[in-house]
């Protein structure tokens, strides 16, 4: 079997964090998009050229692709060339991995596939779901490999720079057997300027879990060692930068935890997938998800000398300079103190203009003025531009190193 004509025609199913930019990159290099997503405000929003997740210039792009005609958003798949199943893979309350949305993608689009199509996964995925996706096509189409093309392709973009890196990074391509290997390279090669790596379907879909296992294992590193420090009275900004002049030595930066919808759950798909093996993996999400409790603990000490505290808690978002609170550890820890009834307790956040559930907010100025204690939890540039003068009388925990200057010279 052939490559099946020149791949113009991109069916991408699930317009979130990954699917939408995808979309619009592709539609700003020609290609035509049928975009498919449940949610009927995403449909409307984007049809009209709007987004609904913030992201450096996706905006534009978006609304240029929509007033092309090259991307349209739709409830239902249609007959394309290209099938890119872009959907989230959650994480269950048993630590396991949720593949539902991986599963009804693939029963959707199967109904508009035919021979020849390239059906590619995007989705974060645990070994073996994508040869179940193709098991899941033959099931309900009849249509076999040899038939039709399967491979993952894992997203690898870093939020904040997705629109650069959805282009310019290596893309890992594995098929299900060979011919889709080298339907999948074929297809990415039109768009990606990086390498195209090739490989097959298992060993791209572990890549992928093992590229944010090996950043969650460093973290873990960097936060078991802000502990220890903390008990020995060491200074672990100082230790860290002085480790770090070692050639060989790149210890992370500690901070509130690990957050995002990618370091906080990947792990645990290694996990599930080899339980008795996977130790170290498991054990650095256990030190990485234990940090925000201990945070609070320390807090709770610091705020016995008070009365009634006043604490405020700077930063929401998972990670500086963004909006998503998705497995925030800083809110996780807001929330926490909010709820401890140790007296009254607000956060700071200029990327956050609602508060969320359990969270009051204020402003940066008035916020730090009216706080006894004060908790640096997220390192927005705006909080590092702060005058230090308004921390003087207060008691200051940082738990990002905001302040710090990491590097040694
Ligand atoms: N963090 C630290 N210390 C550090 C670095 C990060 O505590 O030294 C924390 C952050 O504050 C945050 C969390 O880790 O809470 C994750 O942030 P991140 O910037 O490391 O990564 P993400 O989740 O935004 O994106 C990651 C990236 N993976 C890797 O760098 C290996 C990205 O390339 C992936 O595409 C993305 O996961 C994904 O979608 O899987």
């Amino acid at each position: 079997m052939t490559v099946n004509g020149t791949f113009e025609r991109v069916c991408v199913l699930g317009l979130g964090y990954i699917g939408l930019p995808t979309s619009a990159a592709l539609a700003a290099r020609g290609f035509t998009i049928h975009g498919v997503e449940v949610n009927p405000e995403v449909v409307e929003t984007i049809n009209a050229g709007r987004t609904h997740i913030v992201e450096p210039e996706l905006d534009l792009l978006v609304r240029a692709a929509v007033e092309s005609g090259r991307l349209r958003a739709h409830a239902e798949p249609a007959q394309a060339d290209v099938f890119m199943i872009c959907v989230p893979t959650p994480i269950n309350d048993d630590k396991t991995a949720n593949l539902d949305y991986v599963w009804s993608a693939t029963r959707q689009l199967a109904g508009h596939l035919r021979k020849g199509n390239l059906v590619l996964l995007e989705s974060t995925s645990p070994a073996c779901t994508t040869e179940r996706v193709a098991e899941i096509i033959k099931e309900e189409t009849g249509l076999s490999t040899g038939d039709v093309f399967v491979a993952h392709a894992p997203e690898r973009v870093l939020p904040g720079r997705i629109l650069r890196e959805v282009i310019e990074n290596d893309r890992i391509v594995g098929g299900v057997d060979e011919a889709s290997t080298e339907a999948a390279a074929t297809f990415y090669e039109k768009f990606v300027s990086g390498r195209i790596l090739r490989t097959t379907a298992r060993t791209a879909e572990l890549a992928k879990l093992v590229e944010n296992s090996f950043r969650d294992v460093n973290i873990a590193f960097a936060n078991e060692l802000s502990i220890v420090c903390d008990q020995l009275e060491i200074d672990v900004w100082e230790l860290i930068g002085l480790a770090n002049r070692h050639p060989r030595v790149d210890i992370l930066t500690p901070g509130p935890g690990v957050g995002g919808h990618c370091l906080a759950v990947d792990p645990w798909f290694i996990v599930e997938l080899a339980p008795e093996k996977a130790r170290v993996i498991r054990t650095a999400r256990e030190v990485n998800e234990a940090k925000p409790h201990w945070v609070v603990d320390r807090v709770l000490r610091k705020a016995e000398r008070f009365k009634s505290p006043s604490i405020a808690c700077l930063g929401l978002s998972y990670k500086p300079d963004v909006d998503d609170l998705r497995e925030s550890p800083a809110l996780e820890i807001a929330r926490m103190l909010g709820a401890s009834g140790v007296g009254e307790v607000w956060a700071v956040d200029p990327f956050v203009s609602e508060a969320p559930e359990g969270v009051t907010l204020r402003s940066l100025e008035e916020g730090v003025d009216a706080a006894d204690i004060v908790l640096l939890l997220v390192g927005h540039r705006a909080f590092q531009r702060m005058p230090k003068q308004w921390l003087r009388e207060k008691v200051v925990f940082d738990v990002c190193g905001l302040f710090r200057n990491h590097e040694v010279d």
